[in-house]
């Protein structure tokens, strides 16, 4: 009941702008909210979770910024993993308000606002995920206190878990302005409360690029990891380009910039092409990044072919009916985009695609004008981009000509990678590892948890015996191991040529169930069967991931087996033995986080791997033989045999 009376008395208009209109009433509800169900208002309460606290934090001081009031900003990790953002802005108000009665400040940090900004207009940009979280961190914050130096003094407030601690005082006297906000994650919200320094560093050196001129510390003041980073860039995107293409040759010497307004949005664009062939284009949308994409980048990539395509031919280097592709024109380069627009709306699967059509327009335009007088100022750029393009287009040319014709011959010589496989970027096959996952939700999880350097991810489907029913002689036609032959590049039988083979660790990482049991049977069967010296070498692997999770508290750990299992949770309890140990047992791989594939799974300086010897592929040769064979008597008896598991399947 008094959670509905909280809630009616925070229901309150706020502060009337012209700018806003008839939308001033705010949708306000209780932090107890924000405390039921965090997951709705910081995405998650795992590590970034944790790390979107900061950033909430530190969006306030950017649109301080924004408004023109505020140069530094400093983020601190102070020891015990509390957090201290300090800024040089105006301070937050504390007069009070006449519609609450209350100091803006306590408003600020005790109000969940559902829409809009406080305090109304002021800033002709606004994010549409700015500078509306200071009261969702106080609320998931075991603590939190508020400086605020203005008028003269220093204002001071604590709270806990989103409760008044303090009220607003006056603690001193101050020759200056700011902000500085101190807050621990409270324990009992988030799974871990370990902030990692790279990713605040990261994310803040993105916020000091897009708001060019703006001065952003990191500081960890974490006994033994000590260090601090000071960041401004008076280029603004432009240097975020160069720092992207920092280790690439660029193509030409000065990156390109264009920028443009119409009535409240604006866009930036920055770009430059590298002698290499990959495209990296990095958008964002009032500061948010947008790696989904969206209408901006729509627009930038319409410009661009149409801008290019036209002074080709203006300086006759295409004639008139050739033409080079949008993916042409990208070879190489390196673009960040950056609008500002005052409703943005973010779409898309995670919310980070802009969906704003008037971008797509506005970047089009931005483009299209400033790029073909940017080429004809500089036609020396302009003949190597196109020259580029050019090239890029033949390229691709030649390389589908190829392809059609190898693949006339023999589809296993194409050099064409499948589309189930994510690559690694190392060459050398003695370093390179080829994970081998069933099933989507785990291979999603793989690719998103590896070292990508050197791990590389083929996702097969599950329950392929099933579907298949296929005889062991007519594996090699199977679309299901076709991409695993494609990938491993060896080719089978007797061409098989164990000096063209890709990776000399192949990794089956199967769950520990029957359709798991499944898959691993099936290829090592394939295996032993069409690539032998593969087992004979020692070149295949089984995954080892862990069978059980145990916590206690916020520790946890995992357990291989179940004797270690026993060993761990004794040793969590410790000298006590009434203390209660969590144990859940994984129900398979795609349970995982990629963060923990990683670490119990992937990572070769924690990971298990189970060699494969030819006694396995053997059995499991048998084993296939049983299943797939004409005779029923012994399949009968497999099946009796693990009938626990076969529940699920229809032989
Ligand atoms: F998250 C937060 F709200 F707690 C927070 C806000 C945290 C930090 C570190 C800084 C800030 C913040 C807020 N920095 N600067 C401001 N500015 C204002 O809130 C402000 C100041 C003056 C006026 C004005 O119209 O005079 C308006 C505003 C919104």
């Amino acid at each position: 009941m008094s959670e509905e009376l909280n809630q009616l008395n925070e229901l309150s208009t706020t502060q009337t702008d012209h700018e806003y209109g008839g939308s001033e009433i705010q949708v306000l509800e209780g932090l107890e909210a924000v405390r039921k169900r965090p997951g709705m208002y910081i995405g998650s309460t795992s590590e970034s979770g944790l790390h979107h606290l900061v950033y909430e934090i530190v969006d306030n001081s950017i649109d301080e910024a924004l408004a023109g009031h505020c140069t530094d900003i400093t983020v601190t990790i102070n020891p015990g993993n509390t957090i201290t953002v300090t800024d040089n802005g105006r301070g937050i108000p504390v007069d009070i308000q006449p519609q609450t009665g209350k100091p803006a400040l306590e408003v600020v940090f005790t109000i969940l606002h559902a829409g809009g900004k406080f305090g109304g207009g002021g800033y002709k940009v606004s994010g549409g995920l700015h500078g509306v979280g200071a009261s969702v961190v106080n609320a998931l914050s075991e603590w939190l206190e508020v400086q605020v130096h203005k008028n003269g003094e220093i204002y001071e407030m604590k709270f806990s878990r989103g409760k008044i601690t303090q009220e607003m005082k006056v603690v001193g006297k101050t020759d200056h302005t700011g902000t500085t906000v101190t807050f621990k994650p409270d324990p009992e919200m988030f799974d871990t409360l370990e902030y990692n320094y790279d990713t605040l560093h990261t994310r803040m050196r993105e916020e000091a690029f897009l708001n060019a001129g703006l001065r952003i510390q990191t500081v960890d003041l974490r006994p033994g990891q000590e260090q601090e980073d000071d960041m401004c860039y008076e280029g603004g995107i432009r240097e975020f380009v160069t720092f992207i293409n920092r280790n690439k040759d660029p193509l030409h010497n000065e990156v390109i910039y264009m920028s443009g307004a119409r009535e409240d949005s604006m866009a930036e664009v920055a770009m430059q092409y590298n002698d290499g062939y990959q495209e990296v284009m990095v958008s964002f949308a009032n500061n948010v990044h947008t790696p989904e994409g969206g209408m901006h980048e729509e627009g930038f990539r319409r410009a661009l072919t149409n801008a290019l395509n036209a002074y080709g031919r203006k300086i006759k280097l295409l004639k008139d009916d050739e033409k080079v592709s949008g993916e042409d024109c990208r070879e190489g380069l390196t673009v960040v985009i950056s609008v500002k627009l005052t409703e943005a709306q973010f779409e898309g699967q995670t919310k980070a695609k802009l969906g704003n059509s008037e971008m797509r327009t506005l970047v089009n335009a931005v483009v299209s004008e400033k790029l073909e007088i940017y080429l004809e100022e500089n036609p020396g750029v302009g003949k190597a981009i196109l020259e580029k393009a050019l090239m890029a287009s033949r390229a691709r040319e030649a390389a589908r000509k190829a392809r059609e014709s190898v693949r006339r011959k023999t589809v296993l010589e194409s050099g064409q990678m499948p589309d189930k496989l994510q690559d690694c970027n190392e060459r050398d096959p003695a370093l390179c590892e080829l994970y081998i996952v069933e099933g989507d939700s785990a291979a999603g999880s793989a690719i998103q948890g590896r070292d990508s350097r050197f791990q590389a991810i083929l996702s097969m489907w599950g329950k392929m015996l099933n579907v298949e029913k296929a005889r062991a002689d007519k594996i090699y036609g199977n679309d299901k191991l076709y991409p695993l032959v494609l990938g491993l590049g060896a080719g089978i039988g007797e061409e098989f040529n164990i000096d063209k083979l890709r990776y000399h660790k192949i990794i089956i990482m199967a769950d520990a169930d029957v359709d798991g049991a499944h898959i691993r049977t099936l290829l090592l069967t394939f295996f032993f069967r069409y690539m032998r010296p593969l087992i004979e070498k020692g070149y295949v692997y089984s995954a080892v991931p862990p069978l059980y999770k145990l916590t206690r508290g916020k520790q946890q750990r995992v357990a291989y087996s179940d004797p270690e299992r026993d060993a761990i949770s004794a040793e969590m309890r410790g000298d006590n033995p009434n203390v209660k140990v969590e144990i859940n047992r994984y129900k398979g791989l795609g349970e995982m986080d990629p963060h923990e594939l990683w670490e119990t799974t992937m990572d070769p300086e924690r990971r298990t791997l189970r060699r494969i010897t030819l006694d396995d592929a053997v059995a499991a040769d048998q084993i296939f033989t049983v299943l797939m064979g004409e005779e029923v008597e012994p399949r009968k008896d497999w099946i009796v045999k693990n009938a626990q598991y076969v529940s699920n399947l229809d032989f």
